[in-house]
């Protein structure tokens, strides 16, 4: 019997594969840090029983119509709105991605992204490299205080309380707003549960860790920012689509918002020439969220686990569509 053949949308160490090449034939795209072109993609999902796929490959339709022994798509993120997750259900393919092994890291940078933008750290860095500190004055890069301020945490779920966790050491009021409400969270994590605009109106700073869907997208628009604190500063490390990038934009500009710390952007990856990184107040990140190279070790095991369970036949680990696939 042939083995099967799984494509690598990207050049992964092949220490961390193992678990796949036991089962199957593993061929990796050749670059590490560029995307595979879409035709290459195509050509090689027609052979594939599995894919490796990263954010920034498409699974729809066109591919999947393409791709006869598809079986897998086992994405090296937590996030999964590359994949279309119900035409994959519809051709028999298991979706997989990789939760709980990035939440530490995730959370992490969240909450790095607050402190920096509460306290200017890019702007007062960028002072320094362009040899602008030769005095001082007592408001030079005066921010916002951390340490017992108020949060809001917009999609509570494993990253959000990992944030929430963090919080707590800096004695923040944390309020969090999601679909459903998560009792859990507020008995253990001491969180509240706030309807959107209060949370919106009340918040210091506001998270952002929502997943994207058709429901999320452009959940933060010009009439969510006009509800926030003119002191306060969005976070977003879930999707660049959640927020209205113009109006945030615009809200920033007219000193309607303090500041934003943000990992993620409407169309990555962004370049220099990009409006939000005109402004001073505006700290950003090129999507690393979870990029800890432990993180990324156990992201990359647990996809090559998934892809090599739905192999051979005893399941994946972490599914994300329904058992109707298997
Ligand atoms: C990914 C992410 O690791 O997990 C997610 O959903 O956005 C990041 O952690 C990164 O984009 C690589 O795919």
């Amino acid at each position: 019997m042939t083995r099967p053949y799984v494509y690598v949308t990207r050049k992964l160490p092949d220490e961390h594969l193992e678990s796949l090449r036991e089962h199957a034939e593993v061929e990796c795209w050749e670059k590490a840090d560029e995307p595979v072109p879409r035709n290459i993609l195509l050509e090689k999902a027609a052979g594939a029983d599995a894919l490796l796929t990263m954010l920034s490959d498409q699974v729809d339709t066109e591919l999947l119509e393409q791709a006869p022994n598809l079986k897998a798509a086992a994405n090296l993120a937590v996030g999964f709105d590359n994949i279309d997750v119900d035409a994959c259900s519809r051709y028999g393919v298991v979706v997989c991605n990789t939760p709980d092994v990035l939440t530490e890291a995730t959370a992490d940078l969240g909450f790095a992204l607050l402190m920096a933008s509460a306290r200017r750290m890019t702007e007062a860095e960028q002072y320094i490299k362009d040899d602008k500190w030769t005095q001082w004055g007592p408001y030079m890069f005066a921010g916002a205080d951390v340490y017992g301020a108020s949060l809001g945490i917009i999609g509570m779920g494993r990253i959000g309380e990992a944030v929430a966790a963090r919080a707590s050491g800096f004695r923040m009021k944390v309020s969090y707003n999601t679909r459903t409400r998560r009792k859990q969270a507020e008995n253990e994590l001491g969180v509240t549960y706030q309807d959107k605009e209060t949370l919106l109106k009340e918040s210091d700073f506001v998270m952002l860790t929502a997943p994207l869907t058709p429901e999320t997208k452009h959940m933060i628009g010009r009439n969510e920012l006009a509800l926030m604190k003119p002191e306060a500063h969005l976070i977003n490390i879930g999707r660049g689509p959640l927020v209205d990038e113009q109006a945030l934009y615009e809200a920033l500009k007219n000193k309607e918002l303090a500041g934003a710390g943000l990992d993620v952007f409407e169309e990555e990856p962004i370049r220099a020439s990009h409006p939000l990184l005109e402004l001073p107040q505006v700290t950003a990140l090129p999507h690393i969220g979870s990029a800890t190279t432990s993180t990324r070790n156990e992201m990359i095991r647990l996809a090559a686990r998934n892809i090599a369970g739905v192999l051979s036949g005893e399941g994946a680990l972490t599914q994300v569509n329904g058992a109707e696939t298997q």
